[in-house]
């Protein structure tokens, strides 16, 4: 700590509000947060914030944070103590696993929840100790398709290769837009100047995006398709490169099944991909070039690929690409990250199986399954409804934003006999709570990179001690947890006295028989080691002898979606998902962005739209009015109403629990059929 003046004193630190976490400095006087910054002495983001990062200063500081607990009584939420909220909470929990079991408690993390290491480590103690199924997360509304697709291929489970920055000879951006999301995958800092240094090292870089988004416009190449028809762009490649340019000495000693994926992409030839994708021939050939002549290369997907209908089909073709080509987890081509301090490489890993995704799913929804540890987020209705869900333990996760129709899942939650939230500030999912939990926000608590381990773009691991003290009577997750535990006679952290621990202990605790000592990080702040291949070549080799390059499930996907190729839509608009510069999904919404529906001039004069009218979209779950915008980056029949906004600017008034994937339970929050028309 650096003393400026007697009063200014300025704490390293990095943010978390995106897993980049870039180092920050903050400026303090007392315990006021005068500014954020970046840290240009930090060794991976090296001087690098983006706009939501210093904003820190104001979330910290926002008028609607959070500071007591409250309870929900006779109808009302009022403040109340913390002995008095925990004795209540820890009560209800115990009456519900008497009566229904465990399965009757369910949790939820989200976008508040994961970056903060020891209330996701508090979490899983949660859910093992109560030995409860319910586990809900936004990954099933995110990008299921990624994990699903990993591990059938690999039969790792949670396997998603990167891009090597500094070595990848071609990256092919697909459905993500990094310069302002820093990727889906890749947690990408200083990506502006990344793509610049990547190309500046002759680094080709390739994106295939309906739009030309911000990321496109820095491109070598850009194709923007049909949404949801990427699989026929890649499936042309990969049938073109099986003929002429594939790695075919090393598919034959380390993939299977080559034969049978010719064969599912017999139907992608130059004349029908093209077609399917509308795009001209002549940019299929010219992306077919660039990969011929790269030779190796990455591909990085994104929402725009996982929120679509052919979510698991095409992010199987991006890794059959990588694999044909052979460039999954080599040199030139892609990197497996096997995390820093949870060493996957160093460990005997099992083998999921080509149909591993078979597990049970949520009882009233039968034809559901689980995912990863999880349900799928579209059951919670469902569940609730069937009384089968009646507490929900809600780290982090601002539901009535994130979740698919507004309407059903905002009636539904209120129908729980719990719905405890763990937040910083109020939301209209607080609004309906019946316990809040007020959490210590990110610079009230030391912390580290857990959850993000093995997805950063390095082996890197940091530490950052709490800058200021707690405002008002915010607590940590894990204290919540474990106050809660001594009350319902469970010890959620065996052998740690929690009304002693700090923060820094429980993450002690969390190390131990990690492959790093907490001590070491704890006084270096930020560990970071080279990066080597073919520790995931070398598991699936022995275990499975080799890639799957065509597990069967996804090839029945990949058949079922032929139907859809030669259909027209019955709607002119598709609507398809984009983030947004100044707000990270619900958060910092009170920075510059605007809610408006993006538009396309072309469609918005058919339309008789204007920049600034009032519009209304309908699809077939509902409606949300906001004012247009035209976007000529948008490929013409696209459509982008931004998420992240509350109550009557929601997209999810738009989106469904029903039509959703049949192996993941995805929410099809890409690939919606829409209109638009002036209000
Ligand atoms: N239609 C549509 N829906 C979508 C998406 C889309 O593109 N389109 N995107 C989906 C995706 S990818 C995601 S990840 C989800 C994100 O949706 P959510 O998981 O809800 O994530 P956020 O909105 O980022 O944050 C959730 C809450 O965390 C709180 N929070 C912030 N900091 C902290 C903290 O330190 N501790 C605690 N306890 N809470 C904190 C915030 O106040 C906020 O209320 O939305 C999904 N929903
Ligand atoms: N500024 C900012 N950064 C964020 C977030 C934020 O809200 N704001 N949210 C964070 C979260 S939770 C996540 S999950 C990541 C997501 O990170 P990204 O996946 O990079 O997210 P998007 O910017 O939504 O990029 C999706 C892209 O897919 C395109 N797309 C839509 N449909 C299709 C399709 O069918 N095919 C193809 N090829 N492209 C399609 C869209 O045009 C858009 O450019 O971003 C994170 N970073
Ligand atoms: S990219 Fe922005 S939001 Fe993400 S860690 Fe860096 S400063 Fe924070
Ligand atoms: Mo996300």
């Amino acid at each position: 700590m650096a003393t400026i003046d007697t009063t200014t004193t300025e704490e390293k630190s990095f943010c978390r509000i995106c897993g980049s976490s870039c180092g920050i400095i903050a400026e303090l006087e007392g315990q006021q947060v005068l500014k954020v910054r970046a840290d240009r002495d930090h060794p991976v983001s090296r001087g690098y914030t983006c706009p939501k990062g210093r904003a820190l200063p104001q979330d910290h500081h926002r008028a609607d944070r959070l500071e007591v607990p409250m309870i929900r009584e006779n109808g009302a939420l009022r403040e109340t103590t913390w002995d008095h909220v925990l004795d209540d909470l820890a009560a209800k929990l115990t009456g519900i696993i008497g009566e229904t079991g465990p399965a009757g408690v369910g949790t939820f993390i989200g976008g508040g929840g994961f970056l903060d290491a020891a209330g996701f480590f508090s979490l899983l103690s949660f859910l093992r100790e109560i030995g409860t199924p319910s586990a809900y997360s936004d990954v099933t509304i995110d990008s299921v398709a990624k994990a699903l697709a990993g591990e059938l291929v690999t039969s790792i489970t949670g396997l998603e290769p990167r891009a090597d920055l500094e070595r990848s000879r071609m990256v092919l951006f697909v459905g993500t837009n990094p310069v302002i999301s820093h990727a889906r995958t890749l947690q990408m800092h200083a990506p502006t100047a990344a793509l610049r240094d990547m190309r500046g090292r002759g680094t080709k870089i390739w994106v295939i995006d309906p739009r030309k988004t911000e990321t496109a416009q820095r491109a070598d190449g850009h194709i923007a398709p049909r949404p949801g028809t990427d699989y026929a762009i890649l499936g042309f490649l990969i049938r073109e490169l099986l003929e002429d340019g594939a790695d075919t000495d090393y598919i034959e000693r380390h993939a299977q099944g080559a034969e049978k994926l010719k064969a599912a992409i017999e139907r992608f030839s130059l004349e029908y991909a093209s077609a399917v994708c509308g795009v001209e021939q002549q940019e299929l050939l010219d992306l077919l070039a660039a990969v011929r002549k790269a030779g190796r290369l990455s591909v990085d997907t994104g929402n725009g690929v996982t929120m679509q209908r052919a979510g698991n089909v095409t992010q199987w073709m991006c890794l059959a690409l990588m694999i044909v080509t052979g460039s999954l987890d080599r040199e030139g081509g892609s990197w497996v990250n096997p995390g820093l301090i949870n060493r996957k490489d160093k460990k005997d890993l099992p083998a999921a199986p080509e149909a591993g995704w078979n597990r049970p799913g949520p009882e009233s929804r039968p034809e559901l399954r689980g995912t990863g540890g999880d349900f799928p987020c579209c059951a919670i209705p469902d569940e609730i409804a069937a009384g089968n869900l009646r507490a929900m333990m809600n780290f982090g996760g601002n539901l009535e934003v994130c979740m698919p129709d507004t309407a059903l899942t905002y009636e539904s939650l209120q129908r729980l006999d719990v719905h405890a939230v763990f937040d910083v500030r109020h939301t209209r999912t607080t609004d309906i709570a019946t316990h809040i939990l007020p959490c210590k926000d990110q610079l009230e608590r030391s912390d580290m990179t857990f959850v993000t381990d093995s997805a950063f773009p390095l082996m890197v691991a940091q530490y950052t001690p709490a800058v200021v003290e707690p405002l008002g009577q915010r607590k940590a997750y894990w204290w919540i947890v474990g106050q809660l535990g001594k009350r319902m006679g469970i010890e959620f952290f065996p052998g740690l006295d929690i009304d002693t621990a700090t923060d820094d202990d429980l993450l002690e605790y969390m190390l131990s028989g990690s492959d790093i000592e907490f001590a070491e990080l704890q006084s270096k702040r930020l560990i970071l080691e080279p990066h080597e291949f073919g520790w995931a070549q070398r598991h699936v080799d022995e275990k499975i002898g080799g890639w799957r390059l065509c597990p069967w499930p996804l090839a029945e996907q990949l058949s079922e979606l032929e139907a859809r190729e030669n259909a027209q839509n019955p709607q002119p608009l598709i609507l398809i998902p984009r983030r947004q510069k100044y707000h990270e999904n619900s958060k910092l919404l009170e920075l510059r962005d605007e809610p408006s529906v993006i538009m396309h001039s072309q469609d918005a004069r058919a339309a008789n739209i204007g920049e600034g009218a009032l519009v209304e979209v309908r699809s077939v779950n509902g409606t949300v009015r906001r004012v247009a915008k035209i976007d000529d980056t948008l490929r013409p029949g696209c459509i982008n109403v931004p998420h992240g906004w509350s109550d009557e600017l929601n997209v999810n008034r738009l989106t469904g629990t029903q039509d959703v994937d049949s192996l993941t339970g995805m929410v099809l929050y890409s690939g919606l059929e829409v209109s638009v028309a002036p209000v």
